[in-house]
């Protein structure tokens, strides 16, 4: 495989401690790899390349630790993360594995549990901020119903913003310079989830106290498993600069959320979300990392895990210098600027509403028949995309 591909710490790629370390198991069969331990992970991290490493609070320390014995261990981390040369970008708090969540974590209809999950998803934050994380992940894993008998959605809803709203406002209480970043997945492991796309989140955040703090950790995984586009998801957020953080993987649809290895299914939707994030058509890109959140298929040894990591990584180098290349490319310039052409300035029209505008909107010489002839030569523009991915251009 060529060199030119392989990753360095300055493609700031992230793994959670939860990816490379997953020992194969399923809901159907125990695990099959022998666990690997935090450090070790870490180390394997720095050695594939790797940036930085994320992960939630009981990955690293498990439950209900004493806070002498999670500074212990999260000391004996913090020294291999240094000595290996990586960071900690993201933290996140496991609000789903623990049977008191069960019926939720900050939508549970239990205040005493709602309130539990708060308190540690507090200790979390503290677990993070001491790592250098710059943002706090939120999955709702649990933060749904199998029926609607449970309880009104509205308060669920209700009783998440609450929570989010308590978070955030410790959190600059606490004077940490953090960020929230909430992903969305429209069901598995509950009967349906709460705000189940990104385009939810999107809307649940315009209506907390402190929604400028709170962005969308989108996952393409999540997004492919309702059929939606991850590249118009994380162009959404982009657009109204709510991207804070991102799960890259892959997906087939109609699937439980595979968690695939990067660009290993859908490649077409690979390369346009990597043309999207690496800044294209002129518009910038997203500068924050870029973290893989999936696993090596259950039939991998551990050799195979760290060939699964490797591949994520180089398939995310390849589509971008394959987007960079189609970008570069005279025929697709030329195919977009005749298709985006406005000749007559009609656009500017209703960029902002005015009566001479109106005026002039009603006098424009629009020709539906003679519109509705023009071809767009997206045949043409789609097929040099799949040559560019097909390594023929
Ligand atoms: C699942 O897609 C979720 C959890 O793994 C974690 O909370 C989050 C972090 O990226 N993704
Ligand atoms: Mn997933
Ligand atoms: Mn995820």
């Amino acid at each position: 495989m060529s060199a030119l591909y392989n990753p360095t710490s300055t493609d700031r790629f992230t793994f959670g401690l939860w990816t490379v370390g997953n020992p194969g198991a399923d809901p159907f069969g125990g695990p099959v790899r022998p666990r690997i331990s935090p450090t070790d992970i870490v180390r394997g991290l720095a050695k594939a390349g790797a940036y930085g490493v994320n992960l939630h609070d009981n990955d690293l320390v498990p439950f209900g630790a004493s806070a002498a014995e999670q500074d212990r261990i999260v000391g004996e981390f913090l020294d291999v993360v240094q000595s290996c040369g990586l960071v900690v970008p993201m933290a996140t708090t496991n609000l789903f594995s623990h049977p008191v969540f069960r019926d939720g974590a900050f939508t549970s209809s239990d205040p005493k549990v709602r309130a539990f999950a708060v308190r540690k998803a507090k200790r979390a934050i503290d677990m993070g901020v001491e790592m250098g994380a710059e943002t706090i992940v939120f999955w709702g894993g649990r933060e749904g119903v199998e029926t609607d008998a449970a309880r009104d959605c509205r308060d669920a809803l209700c009783w998440y913003r609450e929570c989010v709203d308590f978070l955030a406002a410790w959190t600059l209480d606490q004077g940490y310079s953090l960020r929230f970043a909430l992903e969305a997945k429209p069901n598995e492991p509950r009967g349906d989830l709460y705000l189940p796309t990104t385009g939810h989140m999107l809307h649940f955040i315009e209506t907390l106290d402190h929604r400028d703090m709170v962005g969308v950790n989108p996952e393409v995984a999540h997004e492919n498993m309702s059929g939606l586009s991850m590249v118009h998801a994380v162009a959404q957020a982009m657009e109204v600069n709510k991207l804070f953080h991102i799960d890259l993987n892959a997906q087939r649809i109609g699937r439980y959320d595979q968690d695939l290895r990067f660009a290993s299914e859908d490649l077409k939707g690979a390369f346009f979300l990597v043309r999207l994030l690496e800044g294209s058509c002129g518009r910038p890109g997203y500068s924050g990392p870029l973290h893989f959140d999936a696993h090596a298929y259950r039939t991998e040894d551990s050799d195979g895990v760290w060939d699964f990591a490797s591949g994520c990584m180089r398939n995310y180098k390849i589509l971008a210098a394959k987007a960079a290349a189609f970008d570069a490319d005279q025929e697709v310039q030329e195919i977009l600027a005749v298709n985006h052409a406005d000749p007559d300035g009609v656009g500017v029209l209703l960029k902002d509403y005015t009566r001479e505008g109106l005026r002039a909107l009603e006098v424009l010489d629009l020709d539906p028949e003679a519109l509705a002839k023009r071809g767009h030569q997206y045949e043409r523009l789609d097929q040099l995309a799949m040559e560019h991915l097909f390594g023929v251009r």
